[in-house]
């Protein structure tokens, strides 16, 4: 069977599934591939997700609902089986005493991108809405780059992916894209065979860096310098497109006047970079049509990371890029799906003066005296991925808050619940997924029965909303409903793309142009022109390095690892080394007298972490790299390296900071506890 991958990546990959039936009479995912007919898959899936079917039926997944019989405080936790009515009655007459006594502010949804259905991520707010809880601000991944790109585009419209082997020069700036968006990949390579050149901007050698023509070993948090440098070459040797200019943007003059103040000798001391390698590039870019620049989020995850991407977006400005057919600048697709998104998610329902909690700030919203009563989480484990994760344990601990976790995998997070609720995955329900990468629009039958008494979230929600007299008809919407809303628009990009196609194709292209010129004339900006002014500004990074702290920390995503969704998998924890490790420069590992393989603590603010040292020359001398979110089940210590990050947020956009942490390193005597593997035990009592 075909199936649209549901996890959070660009790729958004059409999936050959092959099942066979068990003996107990039920089918089961044995097999996983990439769609070899769809233009965009190519016939292969990632690394990571050929073991999707591991996952699925891990041992310790949780099929039954879970109820917590001892402390959370425990080390291990204790569940019991209990009945979905047992749980659902008990949760909804907690939730009914909470709203009633203490009001809609005492009860807070936590919930990411897990699953990036419309149906079982999006649309599972509209419950949460109804009863008036606070907003959560989505912003642990994208939110800096959003508000940057829209400052000065307006909606997030892309370079079709099939057009970049148009372009000559690539430029993957702040993007790893060889393991994060990895179906990017063959046209890039397409692009190279026919004479592309490829330059990497990343403060360390990633895989990306290793395949590339050129690495320019950027210090981080400094790429807006490095945008204003090439800025002001651009403007220097006359190699900006004044028709584009004049037609196309505004305030041209006012980014000509900051870029002035960049010359390469200034970028190179800011950079690390050498001026000629500054130059160079700057003429590369200024020389080559069409140039492509590829941004991730990377560069966002700092303190000024809004307005250090703001600067990198706005260079295809400069050149008139846009207007050449695979050039341009891309950071996602998502604005190309037009659908009516109004009731989605029952954005509707908010009430004005509803309080809003920014979900980098877990931490501080569990703390006693902030209130909360109940946290329902849902398609993402906070223990592990988000800031400052020993804070947010601890507040997931007390014993005077409901916490309830509807997962698929026995979670660090779900280990610390009072109530674990089996959910199923995007192989057992329907929905609908659209991408950052691409521009189909995909649709997914529920193809397999939901092992044990694993359910949906749309199907837990509505089982709530009834037991708490909810009567607002989108919050029991199905599949079918939310299709039938969503793509009741008139939008050209949605012509033709209609509930039929979308069940019998599975994957229907938007009618987004062959040859997309997404700015070619302006922007969807109140101007109707791209936005120059006010013009991007170097920003030194708040917390400077001193002597406590005298190293950057970089938590970049690892290979084998989809966020922390494959952690429990053995296989893809060898295949990132069996242990989380800290790459570090030979310089600053013999400044502290650390040697390969040797054991390391690293500190910060916030706590510190122990973590097995790998000497690398691909690391920018200052720089510490551990790549991976892995479960602290993994770790050597059982912490997760958001132990060390912090809630400090971006310059735009309520974003994390994940590569902005400033740390020290020193040996530790002990070698620290052998690797553990990880995978929530479940108390045999929870087990079928
Ligand atoms: N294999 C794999 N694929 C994934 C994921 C995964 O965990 N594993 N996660 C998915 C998700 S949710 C997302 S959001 C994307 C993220 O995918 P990316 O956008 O590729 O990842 P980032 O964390 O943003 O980091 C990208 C690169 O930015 C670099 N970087 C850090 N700071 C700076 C800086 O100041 N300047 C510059 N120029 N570079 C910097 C990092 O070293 C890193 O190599 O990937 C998705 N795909
Ligand atoms: N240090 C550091 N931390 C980071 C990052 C980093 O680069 N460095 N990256 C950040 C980024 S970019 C992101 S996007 C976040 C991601 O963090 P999360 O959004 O938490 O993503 P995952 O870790 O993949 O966990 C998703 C969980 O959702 C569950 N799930 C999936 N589908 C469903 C479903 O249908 N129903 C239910 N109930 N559950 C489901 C999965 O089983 C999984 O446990 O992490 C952030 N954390
Ligand atoms: S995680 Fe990304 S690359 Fe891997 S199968 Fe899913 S969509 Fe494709
Ligand atoms: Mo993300």
């Amino acid at each position: 069977m075909l199936l649209t991958c549901p996890l959070d990546c660009p790729d958004a990959c059409r999936l050959k599934v092959t099942v066979a039936r068990g003996e107990d009479g039920r089918e089961r995912a044995v097999k996983l591939t990439g769609d070899a007919a769809h233009p965009y898959t190519r016939g292969f899936a990632c690394a990571k997700t050929v073991h999707y079917p591991a996952r699925q039926n891990h041992p310790d997944r949780p099929l039954y609902p879970l109820r917590r019989v001892n402390a959370k405080t425990d080390a291990e936790p204790v569940f019991e089986r209990v009945t979905w009515d047992e749980a659902l009655d008990d949760i909804a007459a907690r939730l009914r005493t909470l709203l009633d006594t203490r009001g809609p502010r005492s009860v807070l949804r936590y919930n990411y991108a897990g699953t990036m259905g419309l149906m079982e991520g999006t649309h599972a707010h509209a419950l949460w809405r109804a009863l008036g809880t606070p907003e959560l601000d989505e912003t642990i991944c994208a939110t800096a780059g959003t508000a940057a790109w829209s400052l000065g585009y307006g909606t997030r419209l892309a370079v079709d992916p099939l057009d970049v082997p148009h372009a000559r020069l690539i430029v993957l700036w702040g993007i790893n894209s060889l393991s994060t968006h990895s179906h990017l990949t063959p046209q890039i390579t397409a692009a190279r065979k026919a004479g592309a050149r490829v330059i990497c901007v990343d403060p360390y050698r990633n895989r990306t860096a290793a395949y590339a023509d050129e690495h320019l070993k950027i210090r981080p948090g400094t790429d807006a310098a490095l945008a204003l440098g090439v800025m002001h070459e651009l403007f220097a040797h006359g190699w900006t497109d004044e028709a584009y200019l004049a037609e196309a943007t505004l305030g041209a003059d006012d980014l000509r006047a900051e870029a002035a103040a960049w010359p390469p000798e200034r970028v190179a001391e800011v950079t690390g970079l050498g001026t000629d390698e500054v130059r160079a590039f700057a003429r590369a870019i200024g020389t080559t049509r069409p140039t492509y620049i590829r941004v991730g989020y990377g560069m966002t995850r700092h303190e000024s990371g809004g307005t250090n991407l703001r600067a990198v977006t706005l260079i295809p400005a400069l050149t008139g890029d846009w207007r050449h057919r695979g050039g341009g600048c891309v950071l996602s697709t998502s604005g190309a799906f037009k659908l009516k998104r109004a009731r989605l998610g029952g954005a509707h329902l908010v009430r004005p003066g509803t309080p809003h909690v920014n979900m980098n700030e877990l931490a501080g919203a569990l703390r006693p005296e902030a209130g909360l009563g109940a946290l329902m989480v849902y398609n993402t484990n906070p223990a592990v991925v988000a800031p400052d994760a020993s804070r947010v344990r601890e507040g997931l601990q007390r014993d005077d808050l409901l916490v309830v976790v509807l997962e698929q995998a026995m979670t660090e997070t779900a280990r610390l619940a009072d109530y674990v609720l089996p959910a199923t995955t995007f192989m057992e329900h329907a929905d609908l997924y659209t991408s950052y990468g691409h521009h189909w629009l995909n649709y997914n039958p529920a193809a397999l029965e939901a092992p044990g008494e694993a359910r949906p979230n749309s199907w837990v929600f509505a089982q709530l909303a009834r037991r708490l007299g909810v009567t607002e008809p989108s919050v029991y919407w199905t599949v079918d409903e939310l299709m039938a809303e969503l793509l009741d628009t008139n939008h050209p990009f949605l012509e033709g793309v209609t509930h039929e196609r979308l069940k019998a194709e599975g994957s229907v292209r938007l009618n987004v142009p062959e040859g997309f010129l997404p700015y070619a004339h302006g922007a969807e900006t109140p101007s109707g022109r791209v936005q120059l002014s006010p013009a991007p500004q170097y920003r030194p990074p708040l917390a400077e390095l001193n002597a406590e702290y005298p190293l950057r920390l970089l938590t970049p995503p690892a290979h084998h690892f989809l966020n922390s969704t494959y952690g429990n998998l053995d296989v893809l924890n060898r295949a990132e080394g069996s242990e989380p490790h800290a790459l570090v420069h030979p310089e600053d590992a013999a400044r502290v007298g650390l040697e390969d393989g040797a054991y390391a603590r690293l500190r910060s603010e916030q706590g510190e972490v122990r973590r097995r040292v790998k000497l690398s020359a691909g690391v920018q001398p200052g720089v510490v790299v551990v790549e991976g979110t892995w479960w602290g089940l993994s770790a050597p210590d059982g912490q997760s390296i958001n132990t060390l990050t912090a809630q400090t947020l971006t310059d735009l956009g309520g974003g994390s900071t994940f590569h902005n942490t400033r740390v020290s390193l020193d040996p530790v005597s002990s070698s620290g506890e052998a690797s553990r593997t990880a995978g929530g035990r479940l108390s045999a009592a929870g087990r079928e």
